[in-house]
């Protein structure tokens, strides 16, 4: 398969700028090259346009920030995604904030192909109007792409459950609303946390999660948020958590997913280089990346 990367430099999913330079600082920081090593055939398709907040007056009375917006953005990638994937190629999608992942999920979900998904996160994303405290998309985009939430996002490309959540894991997570916590309960996501991850350790919960990903599925989306990781490894993200995934556990995850041979797409999101020391977020981003086009020692 070709590689097809597409950046979404955008920033209106959340609180802090920064997050839209993440598609240049992962290119800087050598992604098609990396890709190319492993024998890869990669084109880069370049960035969506994406309206920088200084130009947009915000609707202050609007309980979701940027609504408007983040609704034109994702419809952008959901066609460019589908595209790709109809063509027969694998999107590398680059963040930008996490609430791309609603136009990722939703180009899929047009493309045909029958998925589940891996939510590599330090938090559960599955807010809607109701319980975000924040009013920031990004917290809201699981949610959104199983049909829970606000209509624009909701009817973003033609289903309105992007994935079953019986194909859908979380893993990684250590920050949940409270009233977050239900709608994972209700909805039936499998949630790997830190302490399960610790007590179980990562092989093990990657075994099962892939199972449950591919389980009836044609393959894996992976939507990679860097603030899965432990700051200590990506301190360039806006909302850090610590507590994280480990640098060989992330790696492993990577590694095993490598090894499943089920990678239908990816997007990797939330990185911010203004918040980060010498792109060192950005530079962990590409190392994972290798990891799961099938980079190893030997
Ligand atoms: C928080 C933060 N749960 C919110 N979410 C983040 O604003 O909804 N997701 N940072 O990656
Ligand atoms: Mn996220
Ligand atoms: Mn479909
Ligand atoms: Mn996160």
């Amino acid at each position: 398969k070709e590689l097809r990367i597409i950046g979404v430099p955008s920033d209106l999913g959340q609180g802090r700028r920064g997050v839209d330079m993440g598609p240049s600082a992962i290119r800087y920081a050598g992604l098609s090259a990396a890709l190319e090593r492993l024998g890869y055939k990669v084109e880069d398709l370049g960035n969506i346009n994406v309206p920088t907040p200084e130009m947009k007056e915000q609707n202050q009375n609007a309980k979701l920030r940027y609504l408007h917006e983040v609704t034109e953005v994702a419809k952008n990638l959901c066609g460019m995604v589908s595209q790709v994937v109809r063509e027969g190629h694998l999107p590398i999608i680059l963040g930008g904030d996490h609430s791309i992942a609603i136009g990722s999920l939703a180009g899929m979900a047009q493309s045909s192909t029958d998925y589940g998904v891996i939510w590599f996160d330090a938090h559960g994303d599955m807010n809607t109007e109701q319980t975000t405290p924040s009013g920031n998309i990004h917290g809201m985009p699981l949610a959104v792409s199983l049909g829970y939430g606000h209509d624009q996002l909701v009817t973003i490309g033609d289903l309105k459950q992007k994935v079953k959540p019986e194909n859908v894991v979380l893993v990684g997570i250590r920050s949940i609303d409270e009233d977050e916590a239900r709608l994972i309960r209700e909805a039936g996501v499998r949630c790997y946390t830190m302490a399960e991850i610790d007590r179980r350790g990562m092989a093990q919960v990657m075994t099962e999660a892939i199972e449950i990903a591919t389980n009836g599925t044609d393959g894996i989306h992976l939507s990679l948020d860097l603030d899965s990781l432990d700051p200590m490894f990506a301190p360039g993200v806006g909302t850090p958590v610590y507590g994280g995934v480990t640098y060989r556990e992330g790696h492993l995850a990577m590694e095993m997913l490598a090894a499943s041979d089920s990678l239908v797409s990816v997007d990797v999101v939330e990185v911010n280089p203004i918040l980060d020391e010498h792109n060192r977020t950005a530079i962990m981003a590409v190392e994972l990346v290798e990891s799961l086009f099938g980079k190893t020692v030997l």
